[in-house]
C-alpha cells in the first residue's frame, strides 16, 4: 500500500494538525486512507484520501470532470453527495510520484461522511429495497443532466461482447500459464455466449436509451445513517458514465439480491434470493419506473445474469492473466471470485421466467 506522503497531504491544505492516517480496506482497484486533523479549539475533522488507480484510469482528468459535474448537479438537486476537497492551486488531485509504472496514479480528497455505515451483504429486504430506491433515485436525479457531457472513465466498460474478447487474448497469451486450469470456467462463459448476443442484440433494437449510469452499484456503495439508518448518499462515482440503465439494474440485483459475498467460496450459498430480488425491483422501480422505456422495462430481468456473466469473465480474465486488475488477497482469489458470479448466473437463468413475472408486478 502507498499511503499519501506529507507532501501529497500539504497539497490540500486541510486545517489543523494530522493525528492519525488509517488505511481502509475496500475496494479492488483504488487505494483508501481516513485522515483526522485537530483544530486548535480541539474539533477533529476527518477526510477520505485515495489513490486513483491509474492502470485501470487511464485519464484521471475526466474521472475528475465527472465527479464534479455529477456532484455539482446532485447538490443543486438538494441531494446530499461527495464532496470533492480542491488542492491549494483548485485542481482536484496530485499524482503519486512513487508509483512505479507508465501509468498516471493520482490522489484526491474528500470530506469524510461521518456518522455512516455500508452493508457489505443485505440483512432484510428492508435493507435491499432502501439501496435500490438510493441508486435509481441517483439515476433519476441525473436523468437531467446532459449524457453527452459525461465521459467515459474506461471505455467497453461494460460491453460483454468485448469483455469475451479479452477472455479470448488471455486465454492465447496465457502469460501466467493458468488457462489450462480452468477450461470448466471458460466452458461455461463460453456456453453463454448466445444468451449475451440475444440481450445486447434485444438492446440494440429497441429504445434503449443513453443514460447517465452509476456503473457500479454494489450495496457498500450506499451510506445509510448509522442511527436511523436512512440513505446518507451514494458514493464511488469513478465509473459514472453514460451507457445503459440495464447496467446499474443488473449489476444492482446481482450484487444485493444475494444473501453472500462476492467471494463466497462455498457455492451452494450462491443464489439470487427472490424475496430480495423482488425488494430489489420494487426500489429501484419506486424512483425509476416512470422514466423507463418499455423496451427498457422488458429486459431488465435479463440484466442480473447478463452482469454476473460480464464480471465472473472480467475475474476470469484477470485470473488468466496473473492478477493484473483487481486487488487479490491470495492466489486464487480471482478465480473464486468468477466461479462465484458463474453460479450466481446459473442460479439467476434458472429462474428467468420468475424473474420477468416479479419485475413486473413490482
Ligand atoms: C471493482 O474497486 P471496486 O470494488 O469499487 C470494479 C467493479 C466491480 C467490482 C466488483 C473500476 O470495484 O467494476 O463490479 O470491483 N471497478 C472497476 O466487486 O473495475
Ligand atoms: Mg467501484
Amino acid at each position: 500500500m502507498t499511503q499519501p506522503s506529507a507532501a501529497v497531504l500539504a497539497n490540500f491544505g486541510l486545517a489543523g494538525t494530522l493525528i492519525s492516517l488509517q488505511p481502509l480496506k475496500r475496494g479492488h482497484i483504488n487505494e483508501t486512507y481516513i485522515s483526522s486533523w485537530t483544530s486548535s479549539s480541539g474539533k477533529t475533522r476527518r477526510y477520505v484520501h485515495q489513490l486513483i488507480n491509474g492502470a485501470v484510469f487511464k485519464d484521471i482528468s475526466v474521472v475528475m470532470g465527472n465527479i464534479e459535474k455529477i456532484t455539482t448537479h446532485l447538490k443543486a438537486a438538494g441531494e446530499r453527495t461527495l464532496t470533492v476537497i480542491p488542492t491549494v492551486d483548485g485542481v482536484t488531485s496530485v499524482v503519486e510520484a512513487s508509483v512505479e509504472s507508465n501509468d498516471v496514479s493520482a490522489w484526491r480528497t474528500y470530506e469524510f461522511v461521518e456518522d455512516t455505515i455500508a452493508l457489505d451483504v443485505a440483512r432484510t429486504v428492508q435493507d435491499a429495497e432502501k439501496v435500490a430506491a438510493a441508486f435509481g433515485r441517483f439515476d433519476r436525479l441525473l436523468s437531467t443532466l446532459d449524457p453527452a457531457s459525461i465521459g467515459t472513465p474506461i471505455p467497453r466498460f461494460q460491453d460483454t461482447l468485448w469483455r469475451f474478447d479479452q477472455l479470448g487474448e488471455a486465454i492465447a497469451n496465457d502469460p501466467a500459464h493458468r488457462a489450462s486450469s480452468v477450461t470448466d470456467e471458460i466452458s461455461f462463459a463460453r456456453s453463454n455466449f448466445g444468451f449475451v448476443q440475444d440481450v445486447v442484440a434485444a438492446q440494440s433494437a429497441g429504445d434503449v436509451k443513453f443514460r447517465i449510469t452509476h456503473a457500479d452499484p454494489k450495496i457498500n456503495n450506499c451510506l445509510l445513517d448509522q442511527k436511523t439508518e436512512e440513505v446518507v448518499c451514494i458514493v464511488d462515482l469513478d465509473t459514472c458514465m453514460p451507457g445503459s440503465i440495464l447496467w446499474d439494474f443488473g449489476d444492482l440485483a446481482r450484487n444485493t439480491a444475494v444473501l453472500c459475498p462476492e467471494d463466497e467460496p462455498n457455492l451452494s450459498k450462491v443464489v439470487l434470493d427472490e424475496k430480495m430480488y423482488a425488494a430489489v425491483s420494487r426500489g429501484f422501480l419506486s424512483e425509476f419506473g416512470p422514466l423507463l422505456t418499455e423496451a427498457e422495462r422488458a429486459l431488465l430481468p435479463a440484466s442480473p445474469a447478463l452482469l454476473a456473466l460480464t464480471l465472473g469473465i472480467r475475474f476470469l480474465t484477470d485470473y488468466v492473466n496473473g492478477d493484473t486488475y483487481f486487488k487479490v488477497s491470495h492466489r486464487d482469489h480471482n478465480l473464486q471470485r468468477a466461479r462465484t458470479q458463474f453460479q450466481l448466473a446459473r442460479s439467476i437463468l434458472s429462474v428467468r421466467g420468475e424473474l420477468q413475472k416479479i419485475t413486473q408486478n413490482a
